[in-house]
């Protein structure tokens, strides 16, 4: 069973990632067992009674009630081993345990953003502690998401103005990426995300301290690491290149046309609006597609990326 998960599938990482794969490969294996079966039947027999002579008359059959039985009940049997190992599959995957551990999820276009119960937010890097049931409680902002993560066999769909959850248990200390599966705009293949499973310890830790770059870096290498961390770069290039947004290379007091032809210039509190409300001020020639990140970055990462934006001249 192992050897068949490591040549067709991706690692099993979560408590969950077994039992599917269990079935998974009953399914496979048994199709291909009958698959099989039924072309060599077909070779044989075609062989077997091919016409010899011109007066080979075909005997009327009209029917086998053994035969006919047989392949009505076992098909049935199996059908119906698929059907019970699959419900009480779904729901395990659908009844997260009573302890299990809460995260709010918010899928943006394009990001995921993770809000924690100490009120510690992270994008497109969900912490988690190994060895304990975590649910996620997952909305939209704008339009259809779903959130995949292959190693644990879990994705449920993300849909603004109501709630989805699932469940999973990781298994190990590692880290596994988070896929958006459905189709959601231009950067959809963009919008990825890692899941990052700590020792509880370090949880907790993390949690402690999340939100902090390290506090000795110089402001403009932390905006600049804020800026990866974000998903600012996914849409916003540092080389003056055009992305899904306007390049942050000569941004910084620069005249920057709006969409209905006003004239601003590129300071600090341009800058901040455009990042909590970035549809206050549409950019010409840009779609209003940026999501807010309102209560996602603190004062003071948003000077970091300020002063960050001042040094791509
Ligand atoms: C999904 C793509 C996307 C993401 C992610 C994104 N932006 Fe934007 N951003 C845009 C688009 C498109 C515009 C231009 C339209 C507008 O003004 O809203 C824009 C405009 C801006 C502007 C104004 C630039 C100008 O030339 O007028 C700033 C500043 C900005 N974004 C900063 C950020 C920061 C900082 C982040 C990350 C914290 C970020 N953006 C994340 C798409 C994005
Ligand atoms: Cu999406």
């Amino acid at each position: 069973m192992n050897r068949l998960s490591e040549f067709m599938l991706p690692p099993a990482k979560s408590t969950l990632a077994g039992e599917t794969d269990a079935l998974f490969h009953f399914i496979n294996v048994t199709s291909l067992i009958i698959l099989t079966g039924i072309t060599i039947a077909i070779i044989v027999f075609a062989w077997k009674y091919r016409r010899r002579s011109e007066d080979d008359v075909t005997p009327v059959i009209t029917h086998n009630s053994t035969l006919e039985i047989t392949w009505s009940v076992i098909p049935l049997i199996l059908v119906m081993i698929v059907f019970g190992w699959g419900f009480s599959g779904y729901m395990n995957l659908t009844t997260a345990p009573d302890d299990a551990y809460e995260i709010r999820v918010v899928g943006k276009s394009w990001l995921w953003e993770f809000h924690y119960e100490t009120g510690a937010v992270s994008v497109n890097e969900l912490h988690v502690p190994v060895d304990r049931p975590v649910k996620l409680v997952m909305t939209s902002d704008d339009v259809l998401h779903s959130l995949y993560i292959p190693d644990y066999r879990v994705k449920m769909d993300v849909l603004p103005n109501r709630y989805t959850s699932l469940w999973f248990e990781a298994t190990e200390t590692s880290e596994s990426i988070i896929f958006c599966s459905e189709y959601c705009g231009t950067q959809h293949s963009n919008m990825d995300a890692k899941v990052i499973v700590h020792s509880q310890d370090e949880f907790d830790e993390w949690l402690e301290s999340g939100d902090e770059i390290d506090e000795d870096m110089p402001p403009a290498e932390r905006g600049e690491a804020l800026v990866v961390r974000n998903g600012c770069n996914a849409c916003h290039s540092d080389d003056g290149s055009r992305l899904v947004g306007p390049s942050f290379q000569g941004l910084w007091m620069s005249d920057v046309t709006l969409e209905d032809g006003e004239v601003v210039t590129a300071d600090e509190n341009y800058i901040r609006e455009s990042i909590i409300d970035p549809n206050a001020k549409i950019t010409e020639g840009y779609d209003a597609v940026m999501p807010s990140y309102q209560g996602v970055i603190s004062d003071r990462g948003i000077d970091d990326i300020i002063e960050y934006i001042k040094t791509l001249e």
